[in-house]
């Protein structure tokens, strides 16, 4: 890992909430409606997104690392995050790419940190030396109720197997949807809060009136947090 930081000149948006709530299909919606405006845009993810970050993630979610501990997860998510910025982040935007990554950062100060207890000062030294000053220029947390957002990765997954998180309680999920709406309310210029529980196309207008307001310079007259 290295702290590699030249600032750049595309603009990077992360997609965070809880599991369901949205965000592939809303950051994939959103990277369209950019590119249909002529932008050139990578949609990315995390854990994964370079092919480094990709076999990480194979092992993250499959389980097999969990009983190394919740410290050992976090350093494996840094791991893939660090080879995301340098293959596939950084690169992109000092090319004047837009960015838009399903998860981000925050999801582990989220999972790892308040959920699992890991020291905060590890995960922001982590932090600083993967991702240095390539942070989002906007961070769009979609918000829905636990039971809501689990249901419909229920029915999303059909019969196959639960992941290593989506097999937790809903009160550990709930738990992580109050630490999102928590980070997200110390950092308001960074984040725009989006209702995930209205239909999908309502989600879609607000997510990119907020886009147009905080990046494209466009004004506007609507809330688009509101419900
Ligand atoms: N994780 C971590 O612990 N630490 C980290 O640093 C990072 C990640 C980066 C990644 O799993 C896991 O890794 C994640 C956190 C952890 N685990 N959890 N929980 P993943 O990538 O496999 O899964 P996910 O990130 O949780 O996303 P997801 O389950 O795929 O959900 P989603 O992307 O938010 O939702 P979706 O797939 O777009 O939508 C779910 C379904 O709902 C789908 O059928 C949609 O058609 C439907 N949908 C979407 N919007 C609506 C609306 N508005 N109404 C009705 N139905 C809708």
């Amino acid at each position: 890992m290295s702290a590699e930081s030249s600032r750049k000149p595309g603009k990077f948006i992360t997609f965070e909430g809880g599991e369901g709530s949205g965000k592939s299909t809303h950051a994939a919606a959103l990277a369209d409606r950019l590119k249909a405006r002529g932008l050139d845009v990578v949609l990315t993810r995390e854990p994964g997104g370079s092919p480094g970050a990709e076999i990480i993630r194979h092992i993250i979610l499959s389980g097999i690392a969990k009983p190394l501990g919740t410290e050992t997860e976090t350093i494996l998510f840094a791991a893939a995050r660090d080879d995301h910025v340098k293959a596939t982040i950084l690169p992109a935007l000092q090319a004047g790419r837009w960015v838009v990554s399903d998860r981000f950062i925050d999801s582990t100060r989220v999972y790892q940190g308040v959920v699992g207890k890991v020291d905060m000062k590890l995960i922001r030294a982590l932090e600083r030396v993967t991702v240095g000053e390539t942070m989002p220029d906007l961070t769009i947390l979609i918000d829905v109720p636990a039971n809501i957002g689990l249901a419909r990765a229920k029915t999303r997954r059909g019969t196959g197997a639960a992941d290593r998180f989506e097999a937790e309680s809903v009160e550990f999920h709930e738990e992580l949807r109050q630490a999102f709406l928590n980070i997200a309310a110390r950092e308001p210029k960074r984040f725009a809060v989006i209702d995930g529980r209205a239909p999908r196309e309502v989600v879609a207008e607000r997510i990119w009136q907020a886009v147009e307001q905080r990046l494209l310079g466009v004004p506007q007259a609507l809330d688009v947090a509101a419900p």
